[in-house]
């Protein structure tokens, strides 16, 4: 039976990738179930599910899991269509793709991370720095995160300038000029709320309302615009791991199948064992599976759940992300 629109996210909440899309759904009243995460691995009720991305938000709709917060926002658009955030005119679509280039390749998330503040408990526990190494590939010692943290909060308080002085500069409510919160804002705005929330990550002396009263004032507009929707919003279902395995595992898939384009460069066949991973975070994590589909922005392999072995299909973007095809099978289904 479908429920919460077959939607899932396994998240937690103090991620600010899965705020993007909780917001999302937030704004647009849509109904969705919630499985909440550990903040680092292992993650179960994932591995269960046969997904080995490691990244957090994951949304499976149906039997399809999807990966990564742009290809997620994406097909809630397309799913509920009627009344979608994103822009309609080319040039705004141009601004709203710009922006989330900006706050994820761009570096402004890698910088945000970099401005935890190292008093933060969660930076002493060594489960956690660990966790990270494995998911940044760099070091998360004190020390290291002590010395890059100067340099991290000067591409910061660039970012302040460029949204003070350029973007919200003639006065807009919305990045838009929408009448309400739009996927530009949801685009612009998730690091810089997430750092003004997170305790001691900005220090006062280099960001603060004074100095940047238009980005403060747009941050504070959207959280009361969440709020506000929230209010009226339906309350999502939290599943425990178990339930959201099992109802991810004799749900329908979401999608028709799909087909692999025979133009694309990486010359890949319907039906072959590969494995697709992200290349900019994450990436010692491969998804293994047989290629149910490939176009110019999304890959879909056909994998096989843990529990209850049925076939999962998980779906990564193209963006950063690296297929190959994988010799000597090992891929069952
Ligand atoms: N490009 C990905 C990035 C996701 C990402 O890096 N998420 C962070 C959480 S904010 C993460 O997974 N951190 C490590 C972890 O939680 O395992 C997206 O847009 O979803």
């Amino acid at each position: 039976m479908v429920q919460h629109n077959d939607i899932v996210l396994f998240h937690y909440s103090f991620s600010p990738f899965a705020r993007k899309v909780v917001w999302y759904l937030t704004l647009r009243g849509i109904e969705y179930g919630q499985c909440m995460q550990p903040i680092y691995l292992p993650r179960e009720d994932i591995n269960a599910l046969g997904v080995k991305y490691r990244r957090i938000p994951i949304m499976s709709i149906g039997r399809d899991m999807y990966c990564d917060t742009r290809l997620i926002l994406q097909k809630l658009e397309a799913k509920f269509a009627s009344g979608a955030l994103g822009a309609s005119q080319p040039d705004e679509k141009a601004i709203e793709k710009l922006l989330e280039s900006w706050t994820i390749d761009g570096g402004i998330f890698v910088r945000a991370a970099q401005a935890i503040p190292p008093e933060m408990p969660l930076m002493k526990d060594p489960k956690f720095t660990k966790d990270r190494e494995d998911y940044m590939g760099r070091s998360w010692e004190l020390e290291s995160i002590k010395a890059m943290r100067p340099e991290a909060l000067t591409h910061i308080r660039d970012a302040f300038v460029f949204l003070e002085t350029g973007l919200l500069a003639d006065g807009r409510q919305w990045v838009l000029k929408t009448e309400k919160a739009s996927m530009a804002d949801i685009e612009a705005v998730w690091p810089f709320h997430w750092l003004l929330e997170l305790k001691g990550a900005l220090p006062p002396t280099l960001v603060s309302k004074e100095k940047f009263p238009k980005v403060f004032a747009w941050i504070k507009r959207f959280s009361e615009a969440v709020s506000v929707a929230k209010s009226s919003a339906p309350q999502p279902t939290t599943l425990k791991g178990a339930e959201a395995v099992k109802y991810v595992i004799q749900a329908d898939f979401s999608e028709p199948e799909g087909n692999v384009d025979a133009s694309d460069p990486l010359g890949l066949k319907k039906g072959q064992d590969v494995e697709s991973w992200p290349i900019d975070s994450g990436f010692k994590h491969h998804d293994r599976g047989k290629l149910v589909s490939l176009t110019s922005t999304e890959v879909v392999l056909a994998s096989q759940s843990k529990v209850g072995g049925k076939e999962v299909r998980i779906h990564h973007p193209r963006w950063n992300y690296r297929i190959r095809a994988v010799s000597g099978g090992g891929v069952k289904l």
